[in-house]
């Protein structure tokens, strides 16, 4: 069995969207010398790794998912100084930073783009996508993420360009050596620098076939599917084979690829530890779940069966071959109390719940600001309260009784929008909950005097001291990384319990995923075992082998196994 130990399989990673994280000059927008300002209250946390979402130069149609130079930074977030001394205090800290790498698509106002769309024989023009129209019309009836075609058209040369996320957003044309090598130029630009590691945006989408062929057009949808032409292309593991030769090899980074669409067994060749590709990819079927027959547009939670299903797939699939990573949020994903906990009766008990039943799974874990103290969705009432694209042009696209009418999309956006993990980090009970002292770029919410990190960080029964927890057991109990995980119960639509084994020891992890007692019988061959609590959401730990779970109730037990 391969369970080489590394550091990136023992650290716990804390996600900063750097908008919405911390003002530091009264501009209602989170800028890097904020983070500086918070790097105690992460080192209070016990997180190992920050992953910075993007914070290059950027005109932010995306919030910098669309970067126009690599190798600056931000106006709203600082200076390059301002980053150098970030790190270096971060490292001082002992923490170390991994970097959003987007290198699927550029800005529309990045450089090369800029010389790309002038002219056919411009020494650019092969770094982006291009095609000619059909009859008139779009190369081809493919989608894009973000709404309308994936295709813009572009006047100077009367073509086309591919764009999969927003049109100010053109793909790479990664079969061009050049753009693979001024892609590795700028990863070891800031390797040099020291950063730490890469988080790789839509990494399994830059290899994309030759022939572009219309896609299937789904269910209340316009436009065709590029998928099966984009997601895992045919040269996807070459270029990330050579990425890995080029510069990854040359340095002790941790990198994680963002895979959408992704199976166990595909993740084996990202991932695997005999691949020389990647550390670990982020995959999303455990949270693509509540999907409905509209794909993400959709307002019914998942069955919890099927959510395990998914979770134990990955966590035995990749047992032994490759690494997984545990997250419920992101700042894609709406906030994961208000999703498959309760954020108003039991948000304190099924917030610790949630963080338990995924923190003592094997995998590197990542906590999204404010996960970590139980930050729930925003109430919106009006469209006009959203800042995320997606989320408007999906409105603008699907509501008015296009697909839905506006009553059901709000619902919707209410339940899934990407803005609820946007909203500012809420510090303290002041104005603006701490995060800036003028009106920020999008609203904090409502809870902020209810929910925030000075309310909890003092407090012992708290989600912040809970996550804390779970953090300084990770890293005194080598099972909790290493052992090999096995699922009880698989049927249960209400109790998700599992074990960890590894070295004569075993873990017995049982969460209550409703708000009703549950009865659970332990199996024979664990009655026996002695056992010790290692971990609750409640203050007493219930009678001692009781079989009674009560309300999002999450305990660990750890016994000698034999
Ligand atoms: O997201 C990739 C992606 O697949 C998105 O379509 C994602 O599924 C969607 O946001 C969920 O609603 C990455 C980034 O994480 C996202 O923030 C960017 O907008 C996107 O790439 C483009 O860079
Ligand atoms: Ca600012």
């Amino acid at each position: 069995m391969n369970m080489n130990k590394s550091w990136w399989k023992e650290s716990v990673v804390y996600q900063i969207y750097p908008r919405s994280f911390c003002d530091s000059n009264h501009d209602g927008i989170g800028d890097l010398n904020g983070i500086v300002s918070k790097l105690d209250y992460l080192k209070r946390l016990g997180i190992d790794v920050i992953w910075l979402s993007p914070v290059y130069k950027s005109p932010n149609c995306d919030n910098g998912y669309d970067i126009s130079d690599y190798m600056d930074i931000m106006d709203d977030f600082g200076t390059m100084e301002d980053f150098d001394n970030l790190l270096s205090e971060a490292h001082r800290m002992g923490i170390k930073i991994i970097m959003d790498l987007v290198v699927n698509h550029t800005s529309d106002e990045h450089s090369w783009f800029i010389e790309s769309k002038k002219s056919t024989d411009n020494p650019f023009r092969d770094y982006y996508i291009w095609r000619k129209g059909k009859d008139g019309l779009e190369p081809n009836n493919w989608g894009s993420c973000f709404g309308g075609s994936a295709w813009k058209y572009s006047q100077e040369t009367d073509m086309y360009y591919l764009h999969l996320f927003a049109d100010k957003q053109p793909d790479l044309n990664w079969d061009n050596k050049k753009v693979r090598e001024e892609v590795y130029h700028m990863m070891t630009w800031w390797s040099d620098k020291g950063i730490d590691g890469f988080r790789m945006d839509v990494i399994s989408m830059i290899s994309k076939t030759k022939d572009m062929p219309d896609g299937a057009v789904g269910k209340g949808s316009f436009y065709g599917d590029f998928a099966p032409y984009v997601i895992h292309g045919p040269h996807v593991h070459e270029y990330l084979q050579e990425m890995n030769r080029e510069v990854l090899s040359k340095y002790d980074l941790v990198t994680v690829g963002e895979t959408a669409g992704i199976t166990v067994d595909e993740a084996g060749k990202y991932a695997g530890f005999d691949r020389s590709e990647l550390n670990m990819v982020f995959q999303f079927e455990h949270v693509d779940l509540d999907f409905g027959e509209n794909g993400k547009w959709n307002d019914q939670p998942p069955q919890l069966s099927a959510l395990k299903e998914v979770m134990s797939r990955w966590q035995t699939g990749l047992y032994g071959k490759a690494w997984n990573s545990l997250f419920w949020e992101n700042h894609d994903q709406p906030r994961i109390v208000s999703r498959f906990g309760n954020d108003s009766e039991y948000w304190e008990k099924s917030a610790k719940m949630l963080a338990l039943c995924l923190h003592m799974m094997q995998g590197t874990p990542y906590i999204y600001q404010g996960e970590e103290i139980g930050m729930t969705n925003f109430p919106f009432t009006s469209i006009s309260q959203f800042r995320d694209l997606e989320s408007i042009n999906a409105f603008r696209e699907l509501a008015g009784g296009r697909v839905f009418d506006d009553a059901y999309m709000m619902k919707c956006l209410n339940y899934k929008s990407r803005d609820h993990a946007r909203t500012p980090m809420q510090w303290d009970a002041t104005a603006y909950a701490g995060f800036s002292d003028v009106m920020p770029w999008i609203e904090v919410n409502p809870n902020y005097k209810k929910i925030n990190t000075q309310s909890q960080i003092d407090d012992s029964h708290s989600i912040f001291q809970f996550y804390r927890k779970l953090i300084a057991l990770r890293k005194a109990n080598e099972i909790i990384v290493y052992g090999k995980y096995e699922l009880l119960l698989p049927e249960s639509e209400e109790l998700f319990i599992y074990t960890r084994t590894h070295d004569g020891r075993k873990l017995l992890v049982m969460c209550n995923f409703t708000g009703k007692t549950q009865e659970y019988t332990v199996p024979d061959e664990l009655v026996l075992l002695s056992r010790e609590l290692l971990v609750s959401n409640y203050s007493d730990s219930g009678v001692e082998n009781s079989t009674m779970l009560r309300p999002y109730e999450a305990k660990v037990y750890s016994m000698i196994n034999g």
